[in-house]
């Protein structure tokens, strides 16, 4: 396998990027004034290693294991000639917001010291996971599908790879190759990567080589040690503002921010701008997406120069809405409290 010469293979402007070891985070800025989905060019990329770069003339997608009859081998041209779908979902990084527990709660988690950027909505294209089990032949007693990454391995545990039960596997997941139009680029895991609705982004596997359908239970360093007992997101907002961006006084402004949750659809954001003593609730415009997320405005015009807190708060059809506090994770998981918004009201 070759390696490029850097960890991420795409430029990582400043004005994009905030880059943290081999992986980077979008600055939440970069998504003002655009439609529903993450340009690839600013989609955040996280990566255990680095980006590998395959060649897809010798790259074949294994299906095997107990739990399939026929296994399986298929090219890269087989897959783009089989039915595919198109999914508009989010890819969100377990750790996303995992800074806050330090900066708001005093209380921080080692590992990446992702603001709010690790997320991303994407077009995506590919093949029905279950249709390429059933083609392996997939039995009623399969128990678990190891996705295994070909990027290299990480310290001493070997190649990213952590198992997804049956239920999930032959239900909504992709095996995509296509990004916003586009085959799948080097650094989010050309040829062929797993896109998993709604789940921690460290079940889309990326660089897609292998897959194992056992009868029993897997374990693999990534759902025992890294990513043990986390399935889908909880529920998270953002302004697409800098942060310490500088607001004129007066105005009126129009705000933007955008809401999701893994686990079912938007049904309210409201806006701070009182530190939380009072709300007010956004208006939506745009798609309104089921593991995807909901882009919101609101009009606000300061009357004063100073720092100001924005908070945004959203819930979900669930009811499981953004607290105000979220109990401390010991890896820095699913931070979904309200998260704090410095900016600079100026004399314009
Ligand atoms: N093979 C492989 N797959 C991987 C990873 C990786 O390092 N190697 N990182 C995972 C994690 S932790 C996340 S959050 C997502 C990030 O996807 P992206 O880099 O396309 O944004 O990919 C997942 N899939
Ligand atoms: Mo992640």
């Amino acid at each position: 396998m070759k390696q490029a010469t850097a960890a991420i293979v795409k430029p990582l402007p400043d004005h994009l990027f905030k880059v943290h070891g081999n992986s980077a985070e979008m600055r939440w800025e970069a998504m003002a004034g655009l439609g529903y989905h993450t340009p690839n060019d600013r989609f955040f990329v996280r990566n255990h290693t680095f980006t590998p770069l395959i060649d897809v003339t010798t790259w074949r997608l294994g299906i095997h294991g107990a739990g399939v009859r026929c296994p399986r081998a298929f090219s890269y041209e087989e897959l783009r000639a089989m039915p595919s779908r198109t999914y508009d979902v989010a890819i969100e990084c377990a750790g996303n917001g995992r800074r806050f527990y330090r900066t708001q709660q005093h209380d921080g988690a080692p590992g990446t010291q992702w603001g709010l950027g690790a997320i991303g909505v994407a077009r995506w294209r590919g093949v029905p996971l279950k249709y390429l089990l059933d083609q392996a032949g997939v039995r009623p007693e399969a128990v678990d599908v190891l996705p295994v990454g070909l990027d290299a391995p990480f310290e001493e545990h070997g190649h990213v790879r952590r198992p997804l039960p049956i239920g999930k596997a032959m239900d909504d997941v992709l095996v995509a190759y296509e990004m916003n139009g586009v085959p799948l680029p080097p650094d989010h895991g050309f040829p062929a990567r797993l896109v998993v609705p709604g789940w921690v982004g460290i079940a889309s596997i990326k660089w897609l080589g292998d897959i194992e359908v056992s009868t029993e239970p897997l374990f693999t360093p990534w759902n025992t040690v890294f990513y043990p007992d986390v399935t889908t997101q909880p529920v998270k907002s953002a302004f697409e503002l800098a942060w310490n961006a500088r607001l004129p006084v007066a105005g009126p402004h129009i705000l933007h921010g955008r809401s999701w949750s893994g686990r079912g659809r938007i049904v309210r954001v409201e806006v701070s701008f009182d530190g939380g003593l009072t709300w007010r609730t956004a208006e939506h415009h745009g798609q309104h997406l089921v593991k995807a997320w909901l882009p919101w405005h609101v009009a606000w015009a300061p009357r004063r120069t100073g720092t100001r807190l924005l908070m945004a708060r959203a819930t979900d059809e669930t009811g499981a809405t953004q607290p105000l506090t979220t109990p401390r994770h010991p890896f820095g998981y699913h931070f979904d409290a309200v998260v704090q918004h410095p900016i600079h009201v100026v004399n314009g």
